[in-house]
């Protein structure tokens, strides 16, 4: 090949060796500090003649990138700063990745298909909204093109809690609250992060025959998709809409990327448990485009003046026993409790924070702990028995005991009370586990 082709056919910065591989020709490559070398060979010989050529000729240690799918680490001569990689497979692993794009470009192209001439779309999250289902719903309207008339995002209930208030708050996303008889007036229905059966053991007739479905929790029957794409191993249904994203060439603003940040980062526990590598490469491109400023105003509420005051009051009566840091703050807003519950985990020597309040007729609280420990959301299962509602994940929890049965159980419900109290239930709770099954702990800490 002339050599004027060759070089238009190699990409910028690269220069091919002239000649045969003699030190005079590494020499003509005029290598500097910087620069490394990579040959592509399955000949052993050709790999350690060219290594010699190059420690002979170019700066002391150039690194140097051997291409090969035969050799092995005892083909290769020993060399401080060289590494053996396939070529194929590396090509391979490129264009695999491509196909996937391809795949996630072609159910975008599916679903457009499917709803476009459609007037109006519901997309439909699950009852009381979370952050993956939000976020899926804005993802698909952007992919949609279309706006909060033309494809509202419904639910068959408020979103409620404070956290995923604030989500919408801060994204101005609105969430409509409709009921059966409202979706007679959608003529395309779209599922995202949920599937028809959670509406009923029977699905509804309006939900057995729908539009879209895109979903990362387990496959039910009972119900017919034109487009249905179910990925259960995704740690969340934001990771497979930021593939589609992605595969379709879709410019991200900062509020989508957050929206799908949070999406991920809240049903993966912060790429915890069940986090699949597609979450931790959708999270890291979401990283790149999403906003710091607007993520810290959806997970750090700001707290009203009354909330940091019963703070105040709490912290002068608190004390870390036992490895619990419990804080009682009075009648508060509910989204301050969790804050004040993260907050209360960096005390000196807390192992668990408890945070509780009064709101309305009811005694809510949240719990963080360190995350060696007994799981959040058993304790706190625990402790509310036969008393209220509570659950949660590992390291955060949440109760909530109407004051009219705690009143019941423990005679009163002043602060003094509930503080007692709640100490009393939370170190019997953690306690009792580890008496139960010492071996427990070490397992979690493993
Ligand atoms: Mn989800």
């Amino acid at each position: 090949m002339p050599l004027d082709d060759e070089s238009r056919a190699r990409p910028a910065g690269f220069r091919a060796l002239p000649g045969g591989l003699a030190a005079e020709a590494i020499e003509k490559l005029n290598a500097k500090e910087g620069d490394g070398f990579a040959f592509v060979s399955e000949d052993p010989s050709f790999v350690r003649a060219a290594v010699a050529a190059v420690s002979s000729a170019a700066p002391a240690d150039s690194p140097i990138l051997v291409l090969s799918d035969r050799l092995g680490a005892d083909d290769v001569p020993e060399h401080p700063c060289l590494r053996l990689t396939g070529l194929r497979t590396l090509i391979r692993d490129d264009v695999d990745a491509e196909f996937e794009h391809l795949h996630n470009l072609q159910t975008v192209v599916a679903v457009r298909d499917v709803l476009e001439g459609r007037q109006r779309i519901a997309i439909l999250l699950q009852p009381d909204p979370d952050p993956d289902g939000i976020a899926c719903g804005y993802a698909l309207r952007a992919l949609l093109g279309r706006n909060r008339t033309t494809a509202p995002l419904v639910a068959f209930g408020d979103v409620t809690r404070p956290e995923n208030r604030a989500m919408i708050g801060a994204l101005g996303i609105d969430v409509r609250k409709v009921s059966l008889a409202d979706l007679e007036e959608f003529d395309g229905v779209a599922l995202v992060d949920v599937q028809p059966t959670v509406f009923g053991d029977v699905v509804p007739a309006r939900l057995r025959r729908i539009e879209v479905v895109v979903d990362h929790h387990p496959e039910r029957s009972g119900y017919d998709a034109l487009v249905k794409d179910i990925r259960t191993s995704y740690g969340a249904t934001s990771t497979i809409f930021t593939e589609y994203m992605r595969a379709s060439g879709f410019e991200l603003h900062a509020k989508l990327a957050t929206a799908l940040l949070y999406g991920i980062k809240t049903d993966t526990q912060l790429l915890g448990r069940e986090t699949s590598a597609r979450d931790i490469d959708a999270f890291a491109y979401l990283h790149g485009n999403h906003s710091p400023a607007l993520l810290r105003r959806i997970e750090r509420p700001a707290l009203p003046q009354e909330g940091l005051r019963a703070l105040g009051r709490a912290l002068a009566r608190s004390s870390v026993e036992d490895g619990v840091h419990l804080l009682v703050l009075g009648r508060v807003r509910e989204d301050v409790i969790p804050q004040v519950a993260d907050l209360a985990l960096q005390a000196e020597g807390a192992e668990w924070a408890v945070a509780a309040g009064i709101v309305g007729r009811d005694l809510v609280f949240s719990v963080r702990n360190v995350g060696h420990v007994r799981a959040a959301g058993e304790v706190v299962r625990e402790v509310v028995e036969g008393l209220g509602v509570g659950g949660g994940h590992r390291s955060m929890a949440k109760g909530i005991i109407p004051l009219r049965a705690f009143r019941k159980t423990y005679g009163g419900a002043r602060t003094e009370k509930i503080r007692a109290a709640l100490r009393a239930a939370f170190v019997a709770a953690i306690r009792r586990e580890e008496i139960l099954r010492p071996e427990a702990r070490k397992e979690d800490s493993a």
